[in-house]
């Protein structure tokens, strides 16, 4: 890569390249045509839950601005889009009736997608549970699977002949572990045993929905997406290394290890002791369904130190507005990993993306270090395919600026600048980039042009 983050590898030629975003951080529309109350509704209302007391309830008012907001989309030259369905907008307490109106946006989003040679790329739960169903106990309740079985399955009856494919969970880790055990995500819950408990539960939907899914001929590829940041020790210290693997255990393999190789890590049912979750006999053989996929989001990697003494950056590597470090190696050791110790699944890069502090100055935004995040980005998925590993796309987070949970609108992850105001949109330089990049990549694919 040069300095203009020209990429001179050429990706295959059905290699997807998306944009990603997900229902409430984008829709709005919190309360119309039917739509029930989801936890996040609930949690934003909690004071002091959001960094800026914001809420979703208009976000970027994607409800209604779909139709420009497609155009955008295929104006960038992708080939997917993922986005994620609002459960509670099409079963408003998530179980009983199906509401036909909130139904009937999904349709107008998967057609008007297609019309535009656009694949759609669902994902189920991106972390808005219906708030009837936390009233019953939530994902700590293990009849929330058999609810989240039947969304699945009419998803999948109405959207699985069109939609590329369908993933069941968006990194459920978070869901778990920050909706329930530090309680900094909704459902604000602080309660290790019952964070271990939730993201039992959350595995076993994943390989019941997919179990159904398939039985009932989905065509769709069906998968999950986690959030794997690798783990690293921060010095050399047996400490340090023995801490970065528990780590590890309860991050990485918490996730991949059941559906996998049919069981929870050692290391972290040791450090969870009495708070291990109950497994009954028969789950791991049904979280371990196939995946036709595996969805890697990746945003930076996770250093460990035994008394807790890392500071983010202290090594010299650029930090994003988040405070994550940029590490793009990261990314390559960790594909490459998967690729080793669970082979034979396809991998794809669902979320990568970094927000930085943006400056709008007549419609443009010159977020150099945003598309040098991603071109560094891109370029270690093209080191691990170089090295073997088998990826067959990679999206950005994310299309567009947008409500980023706790952080509300305070932290900006698009690549296209969105006016809370006014609701205008304006491609950043990012978006430019990627745009012309993947305008090269086809080039290259066709034979137009020869590598520079
Ligand atoms: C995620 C989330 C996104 C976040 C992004 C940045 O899956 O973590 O999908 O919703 O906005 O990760 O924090």
């Amino acid at each position: 890569m040069n300095s203009n983050n020209d990429i001179d590898s050429t990706f295959p030629p059905d290699f997807l390249w998306g944009v990603a975003t997900s229902a409430f951080q984008i829709e709005g529309a919190a309360a119309e045509d039917g739509k029930g109350r989801s936890i996040w509704d609930d949690f934003c209302r909690v004071p002091g839950a959001i960094v800026d007391g914001s809420n979703g309830d208009v976000a970027c008012d994607h409800y209604h601005r779909w139709a420009a907001d497609l155009d955008m989309i295929k104006g960038l030259g992708v080939d997917a889009y993922r986005f994620s369905i609002s459960w509670p907008r099409v079963r408003p307490t998530g179980e009983g009736a199906w509401n036909e109106a909130g139904l009937a946006f999904y349709e107008k989003l998967v057609d008007g997608l297609i019309e535009r040679g656009i694949k759609p790329c669902i994902t189920l739960y991106h972390w808005d549970l219906p708030s009837a169903l936390q009233a019953k106990g939530g994902w700590a309740n293990r009849e929330t699977v058999h609810r989240f079985v039947e969304y699945a399955l009419e998803i999948g009856r109405r959207f699985g002949d069109r939609a590329e494919s369908i993933t069941t969970h968006n990194e459920p880790w978070i869901v778990a572990t920050l909706g329930h055990e530090t309680g900094t995500f909704a459902p604000g819950i602080k309660n290790r045993a019952m964070a271990a408990q939730v993201s039992h539960h959350l595995l076993l939907s994943h390989g019941l929905a997919l179990q159904a899914l398939r039985e009932r001929g989905c065509k769709a590829q069906l998968g999950i997406v986690l959030n794997l940041s690798p783990t690293y020790p921060a010095t050399d210290s047996a400490e340090d290394h023995k801490a970065a693997k528990v780590a590890d255990a309860h991050l990485l393999r918490w996730y991949l290890d059941p559906i996998f190789h049919g069981r929870y890590p050692q290391e972290a049912l040791d450090d969870l002791g009495a708070d291990a979750p109950k497994v009954e006999p028969g789950d791991f053989a049904l979280i371990g369904q196939k995946l036709d996929y595996l969805g890697i989001n990746y945003y930076s990697r996770s250093v460990i130190s035994a008394k807790g003494q890392w500071k983010a950056g202290s090594q010299g590597h650029a930090l994003t507005d988040m405070g994550w470090e940029v590490y793009p190696q990261g990314l390559t050791e960790l594909l490459l990993r998967l690729h080793r110790d669970y082979p034979g699944v396809p991998l794809y890069i669902t979320e990568n993306g970094a927000a930085f502090k943006d400056q709008i100055t007549n419609g443009l935004v010159h977020d150099a270090d945003r598309t040098r995040y991603i071109a560094e980005h891109i370029e270690a998925v093209a080191q691990a395919m170089k090295q073997g590993a088998r990826i067959g796309g990679y999206m950005v987070w994310s299309l567009m600026d947008n409500f980023e949970w706790a952080s509300g609108y305070e932290k900006r992850f698009g690549i296209v600048h969105v006016d809370y105001e006014s609701q205008a949109r304006h491609l950043k330089d990012s978006a430019r980039w990627y745009r012309d990049f993947l305008k090269r990549q086809r080039m290259l694919r066709s034979g137009a042009a020869q590598p520079a």
